[in-house]
C-alpha cells in the first residue's frame, strides 16, 4: 500500500485519482556555460514551453501534481554503478565530500572541453558544474515517484515532463543528452519496491533507447520495445538492430522496430499505427503487463530536420499511442519525456498525450494519414522484426 504522507502538494477534494505530473524548475538550470541553444538543442526552453503550454490550456489545473525531489545515491545504483551515480549525481561544488575512491572503478569517464567553450561528457552531452547534478536526480526523482504513484493507486497515470533524458544512458555510460536512466531506474524500483512482476517500457523516441536495452537484456520481467529511426545504424547511436532480442532468460523480450531507408519518404502516421497494429499492441497485450513506463520522446514528430529525426508523427498520433497503451495493464500508464526538439510541435504533442491521459477523447488521425499504404521499407522492416520475434510470440505466427 501507499505509505502515508502528504507526498502529493495538491490533494484534490474528489477520491477518484486522476493523472500525475511532475515538474521542477530545477531541471531549467542544467544547461551549457556557453548559453548557445542552436548548437546545444536540448534546452531548458523545452520544459519551459510544454509546461507554460500545460498550464495556459487549463491541464496542469486538472492534473495533480507531486512534490518533486532528487533521486537518492541508492536508488541510481539499481542501474548505475556506484562510480557513475557517485560521478553525475555529485556537483562539482560539492566534489570535496565525495570519496573519489570510488572513482577509480570507473572507466576513461572524464569531462571533456568543447569547442564552444563549456564542459561536457561528450559534445552532446554537455556538463555543467553546479546545475547538471541536481537536474538529473530531480529527473529520476519526479519519473520513480510518478511510477510508484501510479502503481499504488494515488494517481491513475501520470508524465514526468523532465530533463536531462535517460534512454541512452548504460549503467557506466552517460551519452546523448543522458546522464541516469530514469525511465530504467523507475522499472528497478517497482520490481525491488513493490514487487511487480511485469513491466513493459515502450520507447517512442526517434532514437534507439540502447541504455533501456543493455540494463533489461537479459531480464524476461521487463519487455522493452523501442521503435526508432535506423538506417542499417547510421542514425544516432547506431544499436537498435531488430536481431537484438534478449539474452538468456530475457530471450524474446526485447523488440526492435528499426525504420530503415532514410527519408524517402519520410515516415509518419501511417507507418507508426501500422507498427501498433501489427507488432506492438499484439506483443504487448500477449505479455500482459502489470504497468507500462513510456520513453516519450517527442523527435519523431514533424518540424524535426533531417539530423534529429526527420519523421512527420502528428500529435493526434502520440495520442493515439497513449490512448492504446492504456487499453493494457488496466491504464497504468506513465509516460516520461526523452528527446523532441522542436518546441511548437512538441508542445501540441504533450498536449495532446496529457489530454488522452486525462480521458479526453483524442484529436482525429488525418484522414490521408488513415487511408494511407505503409511505405514499402516500413513494411519490410515490420516483416522483418515479425520474422524475428514470431518465434517468441504466439500472436504473431502465421
Ligand atoms: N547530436 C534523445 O533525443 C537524444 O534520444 C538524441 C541524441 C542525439 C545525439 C546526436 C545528435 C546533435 C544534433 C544537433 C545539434 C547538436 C547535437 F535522449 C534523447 F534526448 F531522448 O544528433
Ligand atoms: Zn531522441
Amino acid at each position: 500500500g501507499a505509505p502515508g504522507g502528504p507526498t502529493l502538494t495538491k490533494r484534490r477534494a474528489s477520491s477518484t485519482p486522476t493523472t500525475g505530473l511532475a515538474f521542477d524548475n530545477q531541471m531549467l538550470k542544467h544547461a551549457c556555460i556557453c548559453g548557445n541553444n542552436a548548437i546545444h538543442p536540448e534546452h531548458a526552453g523545452r520544459l519551459q514551453s510544454i509546461w507554460a503550454r500545460l498550464l495556459e490550456t487549463g491541464l496542469v489545473q486538472r492534473c495533480d501534481r507531486l512534490r518533486p525531489r532528487k533521486a537518492t545515491p541508492q536508488e541510481l545504483q539499481t542501474c548505475h554503478s556506484e562510480a557513475h551515480a557517485l560521478l553525475y549525481g555529485t556537483s562539482s561544488i560539492n566534489r570535496h565530500k565525495m570519496d573519489m575512491s570510488k572513482l577509480s572503478t570507473l572507466p576513461v569517464t572524464t569531462f571533456v572541453r568543447l569547442p564552444c567553450g563549456g564542459i561536457g561528457v561528450d559534445s552532446d552531452t554537455t556538463w555543467n558544474e553546479i546545475y547538471t547534478a541536481p537536474a538529473a536526480r530531480v529527473a529520476v526523482g519526479c519519473t520513480v515517484d510518478l511510477a510508484c504513484r501510479t502503481w499504488t493507486g494515488d494517481i491513475r497515470n501520470g508524465f514526468a515532463i523532465v530533463r536531462p533524458p535517460g534512454h541512452h544512458a548504460e549503467p557506466e555510460q552517460a551519452m546523448g543528452f543522458c546522464f541516469f536512466n530514469s525511465v530504467a531506474i523507475a522499472a528497478r524500483l517497482l520490481q525491488t519496491e513493490h514487487r511487480v512482476h511485469k513491466i513493459l517500457i515502450f520507447d517512442w523516441d526517434v532514437h534507439h533507447g540502447n541504455g533501456t536495452q543493455q540494463i533489461f537484456y537479459d531480464d524476461p520481467r521487463v519487455l522493452v520495445i523501442s521503435i526508432h529511426r535506423h538506417d542499417d545504424g547510421n542514425f544516432f547511436p547506431g544499436t537498435g538492430n531488430p536481431d537484438e532480442c534478449g539474452s538468456g532468460p530475457g530471450m524474446g523480450f526485447n523488440v526492435n522496430i528499426a525504420w530503415s531507408g532514410g527519408l524517402n519518404p519520410p515516415l509518419g502516421d501511417a507507418e507508426y499505427l501500422a507498427a501498433f497494429r501489427s507488432v506492438v499492441m499484439p506483443i504487448a497485450m500477449e505479455f500482459s503487463p502489470d504497468i507500462v513506463l513510456v520513453s516519450a520522446g517527442f523527435d519523431a514528430a514533424e518540424g524535426h530536420s533531417a539530423n534529429l529525426g526527420g519523421y512527420r508523427v502528428s500529435p493526434a498520433c502520440f495520442g493515439y499511442m497513449t490512448r492504446q497503451l492504456m487499453q493494457i495493464a488496466r491504464g497504468r500508464v506513465v509516460l516520461a519525456l526523452e528527446g523532441g526538439y522542436d518546441l511548437p510541435s512538441i508542445c501540441d504533442s504533450a498536449e495532446e498525450c496529457v489530454r488522452v491521459l486525462l480521458g479526453d477523447n483524442p484529436s482525429l488521425i488525418s484522414p490521408t494519414e488513415l487511408a494511407r499504404t505503409p511505405c514499402t521499407n516500413a513494411v519490410a522492416s515490420l516483416q522483418k522484426v515479425i520474422g524475428i520475434q514470431t518465434m517468441h510470440w504466439h500472436c504473431l505466427q502465421e
